[in-house]
């Protein structure tokens, strides 16, 4: 079958030895929620290649708990991506922090998703699991990475992770961040060359005022020596996908404490917690959706709703635990004018389509994505929208054959955008195949 050979080919392709690259021209080494969701489809092809995604990454975890966005292969020369490891400097301007030294890495994150991978695969043969002791060995390190972002990541003092840069979200140039990003001073043009262009067309991308941002806030956030403690970050957003992610990974995380003979109890009093700062922070019931809270604007110190409909606001639907008013009240906003799913669109788009920033080709402002429909598909299937998922479902694997596993599609007409044979589209869509 056509989507079994092509995603079983992306994979195999997209393989280094010890992990997976999402594309091989536009991101040659190891980003955090790719291989997060990688794993979750390369299970099916190998469950042992499935734990070494999740172990080569997590081996290159800080010691303060972080996983970094970016794991560099030193094989790589320099000018093939930026930012590069040499604008990074991990290992010696995150030594305070933790730092590996035999690795390179980024020093910011990306959404929390490797709990829920990690007893994915676990899932897909437990036998086999126990007997590599996959869970034992990865169990330590999976809590530590948890009670960073709850710990250290907690910027607004309610129980919420807090993201300080675009690029922590996972979703770069969200119209979210227009807003925020506008206080920010970008880094001068002619500073730093963006390896992106060399492999992509400019109108699918972020543009270079963007770049200029995300290269201030990662290089000031280096030179504070990637600490989180002391004035806040020019950036600081809590974000309703990364802390959904965050309870999803949770939940999770209990499962394996109790398969490991831990006490799974800390993980479900914090996903509770997490759950009820997150109705009562990032809920916005006239919207019928989750918000961003931007913590530099509003009075007091409490932030303000960002008043932008991103799909990171449908994600909190993979949480389980989630009031059955609010779960309900986001499946008929995906279904509304807003997301169009089941009426207007193939695909969840990844922004508002009446947004007045709406683009169905740029990124992160409109093309739907699959990971994001991946997630939506899971969270109506686990609040009984059944025949939504399962049409959400038939979506996404004719779209990933038909775009030659697109790195994401525009949400009307399932045309490719951005690179093709991308890792996470090949693994979600093998995933949702068996
Ligand atoms: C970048 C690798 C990453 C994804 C992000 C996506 C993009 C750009 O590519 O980031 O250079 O890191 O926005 O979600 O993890 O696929």
């Amino acid at each position: 079958m056509r989507l079994l050979r092509g995603a079983r080919r992306v994979l195999l392709e997209n393989w280094t030895g010890t992990s997976t690259v999402p594309s091989r021209g536009l991101y040659p080494h190891q980003w955090s929620w790719d291989s997060a969701f990688i794993a979750i489809g390369l299970r099916h092809l190998s469950v042992r290649r499935a734990q070494r995604e999740l172990e080569t990454l997590l081996s290159a975890q800080w010691g303060d708990g972080r996983i970094p966005h970016i794991v560099f292969n030193p094989a790589v020369p320099l000018d093939a991506y930026f930012p590069s490891p040499d604008f990074w400097r991990s290992s010696s301007a995150g030594a305070a922090a933790g730092a590996p030294t035999a690795v390179e890495s980024s020093g910011i994150v990306q959404p929390p998703v490797h709990a829920l991978a990690c007893r994915l695969v676990h899932l897909a043969d437990p036998r086999a699991s126990a007997r590599r002791g996959f869970l034992d060995r990865l169990y330590p390190r999976l809590a530590a990475w948890h009670r960073y972002l709850a710990e250290c990541r907690d910027l607004g003092g309610h129980g919420l992770v807090s993201v300080v840069h675009p690029w922590e979200p996972g979703m770069d140039n969200s119209p979210c961040w227009d807003a925020p990003l506008a206080r920010v001073e970008p880094a001068p043009p002619g500073t730093f060359r963006r390896a992106d262009l060399d492999h992509g067309a400019a109108a699918d991308r972020p543009t270079d005022l963007d770049y200029g941002r995300y290269v201030r806030l990662a290089a000031d956030y280096r030179d504070r020596g990637y600490h989180d403690d002391g004035p806040p970050p020019a950036f600081a957003v809590e974000d309703p996908g990364v802390n959904a992610l965050l309870i999803a990974s949770e939940h999770a995380l209990a499962d394996i404490a109790a398969a490991v003979g831990a006490d799974p109890a800390p993980h479900l009093a914090r996903a509770r917690r997490l759950t009820a700062a997150l109705v009562e922070r990032l809920w916005d019931p006239a919207a019928g959706l989750f918000l961003c809270r931007d913590l530099r604007a509003g009075h007091m110190g409490g932030g303000a709703l960002i008043p932008e409909r991103s799909a990171a606001g449908l994600l909190p639907l993979i949480v389980p635990g989630l009031p059955d008013e609010i779960a309900a009240a986001l499946i008929r906003t995906a279904s509304g004018d807003h997301f169009g799913l089941g009426t207007s669109v193939r695909l969840v788009p990844s922004y508002d389509l009446l947004g007045a920033a709406f683009d169905a080709s740029r990124y992160w402002r409109g093309p739907a994505w699959f990971n994001v429909n991946w997630l939506v598909e899971r969270g109506l299937r686990l609040h009984g929208a059944v025949d939504r998922a399962d049409a959400l479902r038939s979506a996404a694997l004719d779209t990933a054959v038909s775009s030659g596993f697109a790195e994401y599609v525009d949400p009307y007409t399932g045309e490719a955008r951005g690179t093709r044979d991308f890792a996470w589209t090949a693994a979600l869509a093998l995933d949702l195949l068996v």
